[in-house]
Protein backbone atom coordinates (compact mmCIF):
# COMPACT_ATOMS: atom_id res chain seq x y z
CA UNK A 1 0.00 0.00 0.00
CA UNK A 2 1.23 3.41 -0.75
CA UNK A 3 0.65 5.99 1.55
CA UNK A 4 1.07 9.98 0.69
CA UNK A 5 0.13 12.51 3.12
CA UNK A 6 0.17 16.61 2.46
CA UNK A 7 0.10 18.71 5.39
CA UNK A 8 1.67 22.39 5.99
CA UNK A 9 3.34 20.54 9.31
CA UNK A 10 5.39 17.87 7.90
CA UNK A 11 7.45 17.37 10.93
CA UNK A 12 3.87 16.58 13.10
CA UNK A 13 4.18 13.12 10.90
CA UNK A 14 7.61 12.38 12.24
CA UNK A 15 6.07 9.33 13.74
CA UNK A 16 4.99 7.36 10.97
CA UNK A 17 8.73 6.50 11.08
CA UNK A 18 8.19 4.84 14.36
CA UNK A 19 6.72 1.35 15.65
CA UNK A 20 4.24 0.33 13.69
CA UNK A 21 4.10 1.85 10.52
CA UNK A 22 7.92 2.01 10.48
CA UNK A 23 7.92 -1.57 11.04
CA UNK A 24 6.01 -2.08 8.31
CA UNK A 25 7.37 0.34 6.16
CA UNK A 26 11.05 -1.65 7.02
CA UNK A 27 8.83 -4.89 5.89
CA UNK A 28 8.08 -3.10 2.60
CA UNK A 29 3.99 -3.41 3.78
CA UNK A 30 3.43 0.28 3.02
CA UNK A 31 5.69 2.83 1.84
CA UNK A 32 5.03 6.35 3.05
CA UNK A 33 5.51 9.87 1.53
CA UNK A 34 5.05 13.00 3.68
CA UNK A 35 5.06 16.02 1.42
CA UNK A 36 5.00 19.74 2.74
CA UNK A 37 2.15 21.48 0.70
CA UNK A 38 4.04 24.90 0.75
CA UNK A 39 6.13 22.91 -2.12
CA UNK A 40 3.35 23.93 -4.26
CA UNK A 41 3.58 28.02 -3.61
CA UNK A 42 4.92 29.69 -6.04
CA UNK A 43 5.11 33.31 -3.65
CA UNK A 44 7.63 34.69 -1.35
CA UNK A 45 5.90 34.05 1.52
CA UNK A 46 4.71 29.96 0.05
CA UNK A 47 1.33 31.24 0.93
CA UNK A 48 -1.18 28.63 1.92
CA UNK A 49 -4.43 30.48 3.31
CA UNK A 50 -6.41 33.32 2.51
CA UNK A 51 -9.33 35.18 4.18
CA UNK A 52 -12.77 33.64 3.88
CA UNK A 53 -15.08 34.16 1.39
CA UNK A 54 -18.32 35.50 3.26
CA UNK A 55 -16.33 37.24 6.50
CA UNK A 56 -15.87 35.30 9.41
CA UNK A 57 -13.09 34.61 11.54
CA UNK A 58 -9.64 32.57 10.77
CA UNK A 59 -8.57 31.86 7.13
CA UNK A 60 -8.93 29.48 4.73
CA UNK A 61 -6.79 26.93 3.09
CA UNK A 62 -5.86 28.20 -0.97
CA UNK A 63 -7.22 25.63 -3.47
CA UNK A 64 -4.51 26.33 -5.70
CA UNK A 65 -1.54 25.06 -4.02
CA UNK A 66 -4.07 21.60 -3.12
CA UNK A 67 -4.99 21.11 -6.80
CA UNK A 68 -0.97 21.60 -8.12
CA UNK A 69 0.20 19.06 -5.70
CA UNK A 70 -2.78 16.42 -6.69
CA UNK A 71 -1.73 17.16 -10.34
CA UNK A 72 1.73 15.61 -8.97
CA UNK A 73 1.01 13.13 -6.44
CA UNK A 74 -1.96 11.52 -8.66
CA UNK A 75 -0.22 12.17 -12.37
CA UNK A 76 1.11 9.31 -14.29
CA UNK A 77 4.50 10.17 -12.97
CA UNK A 78 3.70 8.75 -9.36
CA UNK A 79 1.91 5.77 -10.30
CA UNK A 80 0.32 3.24 -8.11
CA UNK A 81 -2.86 3.71 -9.67
CA UNK A 82 -5.77 5.55 -8.24
CA UNK A 83 -6.06 6.68 -5.00
CA UNK A 84 -8.62 7.42 -1.89
CA UNK A 85 -8.49 10.71 -1.27
CA UNK A 86 -8.72 10.74 3.04
CA UNK A 87 -9.40 14.27 4.26
CA UNK A 88 -9.88 14.36 7.97
CA UNK A 89 -12.46 16.62 9.36
CA UNK A 90 -14.52 17.63 12.31
CA UNK A 91 -17.55 17.08 9.90
CA UNK A 92 -15.81 13.91 8.52
CA UNK A 93 -17.39 10.20 8.86
CA UNK A 94 -16.31 8.73 12.53
CA UNK A 95 -13.52 6.41 11.99
CA UNK A 96 -14.49 3.20 13.19
CA UNK A 97 -12.92 -0.70 12.97
CA UNK A 98 -15.14 -0.83 9.59
CA UNK A 99 -14.15 1.85 8.07
CA UNK A 100 -10.23 1.05 8.76
CA UNK A 101 -10.78 -2.24 7.48
CA UNK A 102 -12.82 -1.04 4.41
CA UNK A 103 -9.63 1.73 4.12
CA UNK A 104 -7.34 -1.42 4.40
CA UNK A 105 -8.14 -3.12 0.92
CA UNK A 106 -7.22 -0.03 -0.67
CA UNK A 107 -4.05 0.36 -2.95
CA UNK A 108 -3.39 3.74 -2.51
CA UNK A 109 -4.05 6.54 0.55
CA UNK A 110 -3.55 10.11 -0.05
CA UNK A 111 -3.80 12.10 3.25
CA UNK A 112 -4.85 15.88 3.15
CA UNK A 113 -3.88 17.69 6.00
CA UNK A 114 -5.86 20.80 6.21
CA UNK A 115 -5.08 23.46 8.95
CA UNK A 116 -7.11 27.09 9.57
CA UNK A 117 -10.30 26.79 9.61
CA UNK A 118 -10.05 24.19 6.99
CA UNK A 119 -9.57 23.31 3.39
CA UNK A 120 -11.29 25.37 0.27
CA UNK A 121 -14.33 22.89 -0.26
CA UNK A 122 -13.48 23.03 -4.24
CA UNK A 123 -10.72 20.97 -3.53
CA UNK A 124 -12.71 18.05 -1.96
CA UNK A 125 -15.47 18.94 -5.02
CA UNK A 126 -12.34 18.87 -7.77
CA UNK A 127 -10.78 15.89 -6.03
CA UNK A 128 -14.19 13.75 -6.28
CA UNK A 129 -14.02 14.37 -9.90
CA UNK A 130 -10.79 13.49 -10.88
CA UNK A 131 -10.35 10.29 -12.52
CA UNK A 132 -7.63 9.28 -10.61
CA UNK A 133 -9.31 9.35 -7.78
CA UNK A 134 -11.38 6.52 -6.40
CA UNK A 135 -12.97 7.94 -3.54
CA UNK A 136 -12.29 10.85 -1.34
CA UNK A 137 -13.22 10.21 2.71
CA UNK A 138 -14.03 12.70 5.13
CA UNK A 139 -13.05 11.25 8.11
CA UNK A 140 -13.57 12.49 12.37
CA UNK A 141 -11.39 11.19 14.92
CA UNK A 142 -14.24 11.81 17.18
CA UNK A 143 -16.65 14.63 18.38
CA UNK A 144 -13.65 17.14 19.77
CA UNK A 145 -11.88 19.62 17.70
CA UNK A 146 -8.56 19.77 16.91
CA UNK A 147 -6.28 22.23 15.17
CA UNK A 148 -5.37 20.26 12.18
CA UNK A 149 -6.05 17.01 10.63
CA UNK A 150 -2.16 15.76 10.97
CA UNK A 151 -3.65 13.29 14.15
CA UNK A 152 -6.17 11.87 12.45
CA UNK A 153 -3.62 11.24 9.52
CA UNK A 154 -1.57 9.16 12.45
CA UNK A 155 -4.87 7.27 13.71
CA UNK A 156 -5.88 6.44 10.29
CA UNK A 157 -2.51 5.53 9.76
CA UNK A 158 -2.00 2.65 13.16
CA UNK A 159 -5.85 1.58 12.26
CA UNK A 160 -5.27 0.84 8.83
CA UNK A 161 -1.55 -0.76 8.40
CA UNK A 162 -2.05 -2.70 11.27
CA UNK A 163 -5.30 -4.52 9.73
CA UNK A 164 -3.07 -4.72 5.93
CA UNK A 165 -2.26 -8.82 5.82
CA UNK A 166 0.76 -10.59 6.99
CA UNK A 167 1.18 -7.25 8.92
CA UNK A 168 -0.17 -8.79 12.42
CA UNK A 169 2.03 -11.85 13.12
CA UNK A 170 -1.10 -13.80 13.53
CA UNK A 171 -4.22 -12.58 12.08
CA UNK A 172 -6.45 -14.75 14.58
CA UNK A 173 -5.48 -12.37 17.00
CA UNK A 174 -7.13 -9.26 15.18
CA UNK A 175 -10.27 -11.25 14.87
CA UNK A 176 -10.63 -11.25 19.04
CA UNK A 177 -9.71 -7.47 18.70
CA UNK A 178 -12.95 -5.63 21.04
CA UNK A 179 -14.77 -3.63 17.35
CA UNK A 180 -14.10 -6.64 15.80
CA UNK A 181 -16.75 -8.25 17.59
CA UNK A 182 -18.48 -5.18 18.09
CA UNK A 183 -17.89 -5.42 21.90
CA UNK A 184 -15.39 -3.78 24.03
CA UNK A 185 -12.26 -5.49 25.39
CA UNK A 186 -12.27 -7.88 28.35
CA UNK A 187 -10.18 -6.78 31.14
CA UNK A 188 -6.46 -8.73 30.93
CA UNK A 189 -4.00 -9.85 33.18
CA UNK A 190 -0.39 -10.85 33.37
CA UNK A 191 2.04 -12.12 36.43
CA UNK A 192 2.11 -12.00 39.49
CA UNK A 193 -1.60 -13.47 40.63
CA UNK A 194 -1.42 -11.37 43.59
CA UNK A 195 0.19 -7.60 43.57
CA UNK A 196 -0.93 -5.17 45.99
CA UNK A 197 -3.29 -7.14 47.62
CA UNK A 198 -4.98 -7.57 43.97
CA UNK A 199 -5.94 -11.27 42.96
CA UNK A 200 -6.31 -11.90 39.21
CA UNK A 201 -9.58 -13.52 38.61
CA UNK A 202 -9.25 -17.45 39.53
CA UNK A 203 -11.16 -18.35 35.99
CA UNK A 204 -7.93 -17.21 34.11
CA UNK A 205 -5.57 -19.43 36.19
CA UNK A 206 -7.84 -22.47 36.64
CA UNK A 207 -6.47 -23.81 32.22
CA UNK A 208 -10.39 -24.68 31.69
CA UNK A 209 -10.27 -22.98 27.80
CA UNK A 210 -14.13 -22.70 27.38
CA UNK A 211 -14.65 -21.23 30.96
CA UNK A 212 -12.56 -18.46 30.34
CA UNK A 213 -13.92 -17.87 26.75
CA UNK A 214 -16.96 -17.89 28.68
CA UNK A 215 -15.98 -15.25 31.35
CA UNK A 216 -14.15 -12.90 28.99
CA UNK A 217 -17.27 -12.75 26.94
CA UNK A 218 -19.36 -11.73 29.86
CA UNK A 219 -16.56 -9.38 30.89
CA UNK A 220 -16.61 -7.74 27.53
CA UNK A 221 -20.38 -7.54 27.57
CA UNK A 222 -20.83 -6.38 31.24
CA UNK A 223 -18.07 -3.51 29.82
CA UNK A 224 -19.65 -2.58 27.08
CA UNK A 225 -23.46 -1.95 28.45
CA UNK A 226 -21.98 -0.38 31.09
CA UNK A 227 -19.78 2.36 28.66
CA UNK A 228 -21.17 1.80 25.01
CA UNK A 229 -24.16 0.32 25.05
CA UNK A 230 -24.47 1.63 21.66
CA UNK A 231 -22.80 -0.92 20.50
CA UNK A 232 -24.52 -3.63 22.12
CA UNK A 233 -27.26 -5.60 19.76
CA UNK A 234 -30.05 -7.15 21.29
CA UNK A 235 -28.76 -10.77 20.73
CA UNK A 236 -24.68 -9.31 22.85
CA UNK A 237 -27.30 -8.25 25.54
CA UNK A 238 -29.75 -11.94 25.41
CA UNK A 239 -26.03 -13.49 24.72
CA UNK A 240 -27.92 -16.13 22.66
CA UNK A 241 -28.83 -16.22 19.41
CA UNK A 242 -31.69 -17.95 18.71
CA UNK A 243 -31.29 -20.62 15.86
CA UNK A 244 -34.81 -22.40 14.54
CA UNK A 245 -35.93 -24.58 11.51
CA UNK A 246 -36.92 -22.29 8.50
CA UNK A 247 -40.28 -22.31 7.39
CA UNK A 248 -41.28 -22.07 3.63
CA UNK A 249 -42.36 -18.20 4.72
CA UNK A 250 -38.43 -17.40 5.34
CA UNK A 251 -38.17 -18.52 1.22
CA UNK A 252 -37.90 -14.66 0.31
CA UNK A 253 -36.00 -13.33 3.03
CA UNK A 254 -33.47 -16.04 2.37
CA UNK A 255 -33.32 -15.49 -0.94
CA UNK A 256 -32.50 -11.60 -0.17
CA UNK A 257 -29.72 -12.48 2.33
CA UNK A 258 -28.08 -14.65 0.16
CA UNK A 259 -27.98 -11.89 -2.60
CA UNK A 260 -26.38 -9.88 -0.33
CA UNK A 261 -23.87 -12.25 1.13
CA UNK A 262 -22.62 -13.79 -2.36
CA UNK A 263 -22.53 -10.18 -4.02
CA UNK A 264 -19.40 -9.76 -1.71
CA UNK A 265 -17.71 -13.22 -2.27
CA UNK A 266 -18.60 -12.72 -6.31
CA UNK A 267 -16.66 -9.47 -6.13
CA UNK A 268 -13.64 -10.99 -4.60
CA UNK A 269 -13.62 -13.66 -7.48
CA UNK A 270 -14.95 -11.21 -9.95
CA UNK A 271 -17.33 -13.97 -10.81
CA UNK A 272 -20.97 -13.65 -11.02
CA UNK A 273 -21.76 -17.32 -11.97
CA UNK A 274 -21.36 -18.63 -8.60
CA UNK A 275 -24.92 -20.80 -8.10
CA UNK A 276 -26.22 -18.14 -4.76
CA UNK A 277 -26.22 -15.46 -7.37
CA UNK A 278 -28.31 -17.74 -10.60
CA UNK A 279 -31.15 -18.62 -8.34
CA UNK A 280 -34.32 -17.04 -7.57
CA UNK A 281 -36.93 -17.04 -4.75
CA UNK A 282 -38.28 -20.17 -6.14
CA UNK A 283 -35.27 -21.79 -5.96
CA UNK A 284 -35.13 -20.69 -2.21
CA UNK A 285 -38.04 -22.08 -1.96
CA UNK A 286 -37.48 -26.17 -3.62
CA UNK A 287 -33.97 -26.30 -1.14
CA UNK A 288 -36.21 -25.57 1.49
CA UNK A 289 -37.20 -29.55 0.73
CA UNK A 290 -33.60 -30.79 -0.28
CA UNK A 291 -32.07 -28.92 3.25
CA UNK A 292 -32.24 -29.17 7.17
CA UNK A 293 -32.11 -25.48 6.63
CA UNK A 294 -31.82 -23.35 10.15
CA UNK A 295 -32.39 -19.38 10.36
CA UNK A 296 -31.92 -16.62 13.22
CA UNK A 297 -33.77 -13.71 13.72
CA UNK A 298 -33.06 -10.77 15.66
CA UNK A 299 -35.62 -7.92 16.14
CA UNK A 300 -37.79 -9.71 13.80
CA UNK A 301 -35.23 -9.83 10.56
CA UNK A 302 -33.66 -12.61 9.27
CA UNK A 303 -30.21 -12.14 10.07
CA UNK A 304 -28.50 -15.83 9.97
CA UNK A 305 -29.01 -19.40 8.36
CA UNK A 306 -27.27 -22.41 7.41
CA UNK A 307 -28.50 -25.76 6.24
CA UNK A 308 -26.94 -29.12 5.88
CA UNK A 309 -27.83 -32.40 4.48
CA UNK A 310 -26.81 -36.01 4.36
CA UNK A 311 -24.61 -37.70 1.05
CA UNK A 312 -24.01 -40.52 2.62
CA UNK A 313 -21.54 -40.38 5.53
CA UNK A 314 -20.89 -36.96 4.98
CA UNK A 315 -22.82 -34.37 5.93
CA UNK A 316 -22.84 -31.41 3.69
CA UNK A 317 -23.35 -28.07 4.99
CA UNK A 318 -24.58 -25.00 2.90
CA UNK A 319 -25.15 -21.25 2.60
CA UNK A 320 -23.87 -20.26 5.98
CA UNK A 321 -24.71 -16.74 6.28
CA UNK A 322 -24.62 -13.63 8.09
CA UNK A 323 -26.02 -10.39 7.39
CA UNK A 324 -23.40 -7.73 6.58
CA UNK A 325 -23.78 -5.72 9.38
CA UNK A 326 -23.98 -8.11 11.88
CA UNK A 327 -20.72 -9.70 10.79
CA UNK A 328 -17.80 -9.94 13.55
CA UNK A 329 -20.68 -11.00 17.07
CA UNK A 330 -19.71 -14.58 17.04
CA UNK A 331 -23.23 -15.44 14.91
CA UNK A 332 -21.39 -17.62 12.30
CA UNK A 333 -19.35 -19.54 15.15
CA UNK A 334 -22.89 -19.92 16.39
CA UNK A 335 -24.64 -21.53 13.17
CA UNK A 336 -21.84 -23.33 11.86
CA UNK A 337 -21.46 -25.25 15.58
CA UNK A 338 -25.39 -25.86 15.19
CA UNK A 339 -24.94 -27.31 11.86
CA UNK A 340 -22.54 -29.81 13.03
CA UNK A 341 -24.57 -30.27 16.10
CA UNK A 342 -27.91 -31.17 14.29
CA UNK A 343 -25.63 -33.59 11.96
CA UNK A 344 -27.53 -37.37 12.04
CA UNK A 345 -25.95 -40.06 13.42
CA UNK A 346 -24.79 -41.41 10.17
CA UNK A 347 -22.68 -38.69 9.70
CA UNK A 348 -19.07 -38.95 9.87
CA UNK A 349 -17.39 -36.10 8.11
CA UNK A 350 -18.98 -32.62 7.69
CA UNK A 351 -18.00 -31.01 4.37
CA UNK A 352 -18.54 -27.71 3.54
CA UNK A 353 -17.73 -24.93 0.47
CA UNK A 354 -15.92 -21.29 0.20
CA UNK A 355 -14.77 -19.28 -2.35
CA UNK A 356 -10.69 -19.91 -2.68
CA UNK A 357 -10.05 -16.11 -2.84
CA UNK A 358 -12.41 -16.09 0.62
CA UNK A 359 -9.47 -15.58 3.33
CA UNK A 360 -11.92 -14.55 6.20
CA UNK A 361 -13.91 -17.44 5.61
CA UNK A 362 -11.24 -19.30 5.17
CA UNK A 363 -9.66 -18.83 8.29
CA UNK A 364 -12.60 -19.16 10.23
CA UNK A 365 -13.04 -22.59 8.80
CA UNK A 366 -9.62 -23.48 9.54
CA UNK A 367 -9.63 -22.43 13.42
CA UNK A 368 -12.77 -24.51 13.75
CA UNK A 369 -10.74 -27.68 12.57
CA UNK A 370 -11.19 -27.69 8.81
CA UNK A 371 -8.85 -28.37 6.43
CA UNK A 372 -8.91 -27.55 2.95
CA UNK A 373 -9.54 -31.24 1.07
CA UNK A 374 -9.15 -29.86 -2.82
CA UNK A 375 -9.86 -26.92 -4.62
CA UNK A 376 -12.16 -27.05 -7.58
CA UNK A 377 -10.94 -25.41 -10.56
CA UNK A 378 -14.10 -22.48 -11.21
CA UNK A 379 -12.98 -19.28 -11.28
CA UNK A 380 -13.61 -19.03 -7.06
CA UNK A 381 -12.80 -22.22 -6.64
CA UNK A 382 -14.73 -23.27 -4.47
CA UNK A 383 -12.33 -24.82 -2.28
CA UNK A 384 -13.78 -27.67 -0.55
CA UNK A 385 -13.37 -28.01 2.94
CA UNK A 386 -14.02 -31.16 5.61
CA UNK A 387 -13.84 -31.93 9.12
CA UNK A 388 -14.43 -35.44 10.83
CA UNK A 389 -16.85 -35.73 13.52
CA UNK A 390 -15.54 -36.02 16.99
CA UNK A 391 -17.89 -38.32 18.16
CA UNK A 392 -18.93 -36.73 21.85
CA UNK A 393 -20.77 -38.90 24.68
CA UNK A 394 -24.02 -38.24 22.93
CA UNK A 395 -22.82 -39.81 20.08
C1 LIG B 1 -9.01 18.70 10.17
C2 LIG B 1 -8.49 22.29 10.31
C3 LIG B 1 -9.22 22.97 12.60
C4 LIG B 1 -11.67 22.76 12.51
C5 LIG B 1 -11.93 25.48 13.21
C6 LIG B 1 -10.32 24.47 14.70
C7 LIG B 1 -10.55 15.25 12.58
N1 LIG B 1 -12.09 14.86 15.12
C8 LIG B 1 -11.58 16.06 14.66
N2 LIG B 1 -11.72 17.23 15.28
N3 LIG B 1 -11.11 18.22 14.55
C9 LIG B 1 -10.61 17.68 13.44
C10 LIG B 1 -9.94 18.49 12.39
C11 LIG B 1 -9.77 19.86 12.64
C12 LIG B 1 -9.22 20.63 11.61
C13 LIG B 1 -8.84 20.06 10.38
C14 LIG B 1 -9.55 17.91 11.18
C15 LIG B 1 -8.38 21.12 9.56
N4 LIG B 1 -8.98 21.99 11.53
C16 LIG B 1 -10.54 23.68 12.39
C17 LIG B 1 -12.98 23.46 12.32
C18 LIG B 1 -13.09 24.57 13.35
N5 LIG B 1 -10.63 24.80 13.32
C19 LIG B 1 -10.87 16.28 13.48
N6 LIG B 1 -10.29 14.40 11.87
Amino acid sequence: MRLDYLTIFPDYLAPLGLSLPGRAATRGLVEMHVHDLRDWTHDRHRTVDDTPYGGGAGMVMRPEPWGEALDDLLGPSVGGGAATVVVPSPAGRPLTQALARELATRSRLLFACGRYEGIDQRVIDHARSRPDVEEVVEISLGDYVLNGGEVAALAVTEAVVRLLPGFMGNAASLEEESHEQGLLEYPVYTKPATWRDHEVPPVLLSGNHAAIAAWRHEQAVQRTAERRPDLLHPSHAAGQWQVVPAVPSDAAELHVLTLACWVEEALVHDDLTIPPLQEGVEDAVAALTEWDTYVVRAGGRLVGSVRGRLEGTTWQIGRLMVAPDLRGRGLGRVLLEHAERVAPPAASTYLLHTGKGSETNLRRYKRAGYRIREVLDGPSGPAVLTKQRRRTARG
